[in-house]
């Protein structure tokens, strides 16, 4: 059905398009469509599947791929209960037509509104998104479904991030039920990238590559784990695997921080650093996996840790290479007596932690808790800062909070810092 236009449409139209395309000017995008479609006019500066002009419906897919060609970095907005399905099959396509969604420009995509959360589902075609070059942020939604496990393609099962892309942040994520022969969630090459109050579980490294793979997250760049939580990834079939590796590139060194973080209940290794890369642990908690809390493999290696609890690991809780660099000051405790605390001083090794098994408060990560009884309460650093405990723990509770009210405020071992309101455990559950 024809509509009767306003005469001075074309004109207003003239003058939109006369306008020259600052790289200043960012482009806001609203996904509309959550099935599969390419923008059909790219760099124009709209989203649209259909190939009249100006905005039209938005696929995912279709905001990408104008943010792309459009200089400057613009917005994506996903909406509240929207599951994306990507439907275009073609992997190994990097402009971000088929397959996974390829990120070539500067970009942030988030659901910041109330409601439920987005789901991205790769559907199996390949991951989710790859970050080619640019910064990219994403913020607030849920990707599944990604599977990097096709030959030559087998990085970051929802999320590969490149040598070429600059600070990628991704913030309130959960990524589950992905798999990749290297990192079933996240493979980083990425000189500065952030995992912050996220959540990578239920995913998957195929099997092949027992030792050097990695069913949650694979570094050889320079990452940043923050306030967020990993568990219950595991191998293929259930499989034993390494949670979250650290492996040098073949020229330079890796570096992986851990901060305010959880990673437990993982089937096989916690986390694996090797050969000359750098692993600093800071009020983390790494309990109850299935094998080895923290390994330390091979020559060159430096492994900091400070204010963190290993502990409850079904094999041990640390395996540490006699030809690592070690600094273990101060206030670590482990259960059993495996992760050379004595190489540092204030330290607790072989402690019963009395901590919680994995419990979710408020919506937020996953932590397991100190129980009321627990050695970690008040046990960390005595002052905050750079030498000292985080200013926050992972549920972004200012440290410290006195908790046995004795006036002498000192924050908690490990990432949750325990306020005496939070008592609301069953007191017979313990690791
Ligand atoms: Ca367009
Ligand atoms: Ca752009
Ligand atoms: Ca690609
Ligand atoms: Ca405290």
């Amino acid at each position: 059905m024809r509509t009767s236009r306003n005469p001075l449409y074309p004109c207003l139209l003239c003058l939109l398009l006369a306008l020259p395309i600052s790289s200043a000017i960012a482009a806001n995008f609203t996904v509309t469509l959550t099935g599969d479609a390419v923008d059909l006019n790219a760099g124009n500066g709209f989203c649209n599947i259909l190939p009249q002009a100006g905005p039209g419906p938005c696929s995912l897919r279709a905001a990408i791929i104008e943010s792309n060609a459009l200089a400057g970095a613009d917005t994506i907005s996903l909406q509240a209960g929207e599951v994306i399905t990507l439907s275009l099959a073609g992997a190994g396509e990097d402009a971000g037509y088929s397959g996974d969604l390829d990120i070539t420009d500067n970009l942030s995509i988030l659901f910041l509104a109330s409601g439920q959360r987005p789901v991205v589902d790769a559907n199996g075609l390949e991951r989710a998104f790859q970050v080619l070059s640019g910064n990219l942020t994403l913020l607030g939604f849920d990707i599944t479904g990604g599977d990097a496990s096709v030959p030559g393609d087998g990085f970051g099962g929802a999320i590969a991030v490149g040598f070429d892309a600059g600070n990628v942040e991704l913030a309130f994520m959960r990524l589950y039920g992905n798999r990749a022969q290297f990192g079933g969630a996240l493979y980083n090459d990425g000189p500065d990238t952030e995992f912050s109050a996220s959540e990578a579980y239920d995913n998957q490294h195929v099997t092949g590559f027992p030792d050097s793979s990695s069913s949650a997250i694979r570094n050889r760049g320079t990452l940043t784990i923050q306030n967020s939580s990993i568990f219950d990834n595991s191998g293929e079939g259930g499989n034993g695997a390494i949670a979250v590796a650290n492996f040098p590139p073949n020229a330079g060194t890796a570096l992986m921080t851990i901060i305010n973080s959880t990673i437990a209940d993982n089937i096989g290794i916690g986390v694996e650093s090797e050969d000359a890369s750098t692993l600093v642990v800071r009020n983390s908690t790494i309990v109850a996996n299935s094998a080895t809390g923290i390994r330390i493999q091979g020559a060159d290696g430096t492994f900091q840790m400070r204010n963190s609890v290993i502990a409850k690991n079904d094999a041990q809780d640390c395996t540490i290479s006699s030809d690592a660099s070690l600094n273990l000051d101060r206030y670590n405790m482990d259960s059993d007596n495996t992760c050379r605390l004595s190489d540092g001083s204030s330290n607790y090794p072989d402690v019963e932690p009395y901590l919680t098994p994995l419990k979710r408060r408020d919506g937020a990560t996953m932590a397991s808790w100190p129980l009321t009884i627990s050695p970690l309460l008040d046990a960390g650093h005595p002052t905050i800062g750079s030498i000292g405990c985080e200013a926050e723990d992972q549920y972004f509770v200012d440290r410290p909070i006195d908790f046995d009210g004795n006036g002498n405020a000192r924050c908690d071992v490990g990432a949750i810092e325990l306020d005496s309101d939070v008592i609301f455990f069953d007191p017979f559950e313990i690791l």
